[in-house]
């Protein structure tokens, strides 16, 4: 029989994305259970044609629930993921709540699908931006090991999610208009501005809870645990598509044509590397594309000995970021 899902917090900005993705995906489905606070009861959202009603979520949300999708915030897995396990559904969990647990797999399909075998109920499904990167690392580091990655990304507003998108929709009309905005999701303003990610800071690093968040993922989804990482997260005025720069140093010298090649002809990436054209990847190009777009493969003139190259990469936050991601994991889990 095709598995019943629930999707916790549906009426978000990745939970729409999940509705998406299970309705473009033709995935196959018994019953679809939409969740979310007590504020959305009684709206309803469209799937496949229907109008399907938003729940509470509560204590029996999840009575013969086989995958639930969780995708509202941290404190909410933490406090209702153990009862959808309970009720025997796998959670397939969006949030940053299990993501370090080793007894709980944090899986990019086309990275380490393998590890899903060992879940006990719940996958961990990880930030967008450590998703998105290793989609165009992992390909590389098979053929040659990654020896240290320096990153610097460009994050749109839905990792902040659905009200974040509006405010930046709202003060960048403002703006036009030259009235006074005052930010009210985002600690500063966001129409023709870029700011220094507003996860929370870590006094003694320096570094914000969303950059330490990157490392740790990467190197656990990449299995290398040693890896070291380099890092700066900047929130800049785009929608939905997370865009970085990553300076790969390996342990040989490698071409950026054979970079290229390797990427060309991995899963989940397009190649973007139009020199002639100065066509690279961009978030406009990458909003709403399954595909992670990767390209300016070129030699780091900053290391003279040929083993470091740079590229660019655009994905898209709520797809491979967030939803689509998910959707995949949940399509594995169907496969075992
Ligand atoms: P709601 O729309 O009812 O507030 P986003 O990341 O775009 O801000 O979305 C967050 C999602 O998480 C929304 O679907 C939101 O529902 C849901 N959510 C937030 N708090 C809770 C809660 N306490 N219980 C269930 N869902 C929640
Ligand atoms: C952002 N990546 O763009 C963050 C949001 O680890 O799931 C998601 C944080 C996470 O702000």
């Amino acid at each position: 029989a095709s598995p019943n899902i629930a999707i916790v917090g549906a009426t978000g900005a990745v939970g729409i994305e999940l509705l998406r993705c299970l309705e473009a995906r033709g995935f196959p489905l018994g019953r679809l259970r939409l969740l979310a606070s007590p504020r959305s009861a009684g709206r309803t959202l469209p799937f496949r044609g229907e109008e399907l009603p938003v729940e509470a979520l509560g204590e029996e949300s999840f009575a013969g629930i086989d995958i639930a999708l969780f995708s509202a915030g941290s404190g909410v897995s933490k406090r209702h993921a153990a009862a959808a396990v309970a009720a025997g559904a796998v959670v397939v969990d969006n949030s940053s709540a299990f993501r370090m647990d080793p007894d709980v797999p944090l899986v990019v399909p086309e990275v380490n699908g393998d590890t899903l075998a060992s879940h006990r109920g719940i996958v961990a499904n990880p930030n967008c931006v450590a998703a998105i990167a290793t989609v165009a690392l992992a390909p590389l580091h098979r053929a040659h090991p990654i020896r240290r990655l320096t990153a610097a990304t460009y994050q749109a507003a839905s990792g902040a999610g659905a009200a974040a998108m509006e405010e930046l929709r709202e003060s960048t009309a403002a703006y036009l208009r030259g009235e006074d905005y005052a930010p009210r999701v985002l600690p500063h303003p966001y129409a023709f501005n870029l700011f220094s990610h507003n996860a929370e800071m870590d006094p003694e690093s320096g570094h914000n809870g969303e950059e330490l968040k990157v490392v740790a993922e990467t190197r656990r989804i990449l299995d290398a645990a040693a890896l070291p990482i380099g890092i700066t997260c900047i929130r800049v005025p785009v929608l939905r598509a997370h865009a970085m720069a990553l300076t790969v140093e390996f342990d040989a010298v490698v071409s950026p044509a054979e970079a290229r090649a390797l990427l060309a002809a991995a899963p989940g990436l397009r190649l973007v590397d139009d020199l002639a054209a100065n066509h690279f990847p961009m978030p406009s190009e990458a909003s709403g594309q399954d595909d992670v777009l990767v390209g300016r493969v070129r030699r780091d003139l900053g290391d003279p000995s040929g083993r470091t190259l740079a590229l660019f990469v655009a994905g898209d936050q709520l797809l491979k970021g967030a939803a689509l991601n998910a959707v995949q994991i949940a399509e594995l889990l169907l496969r075992r």
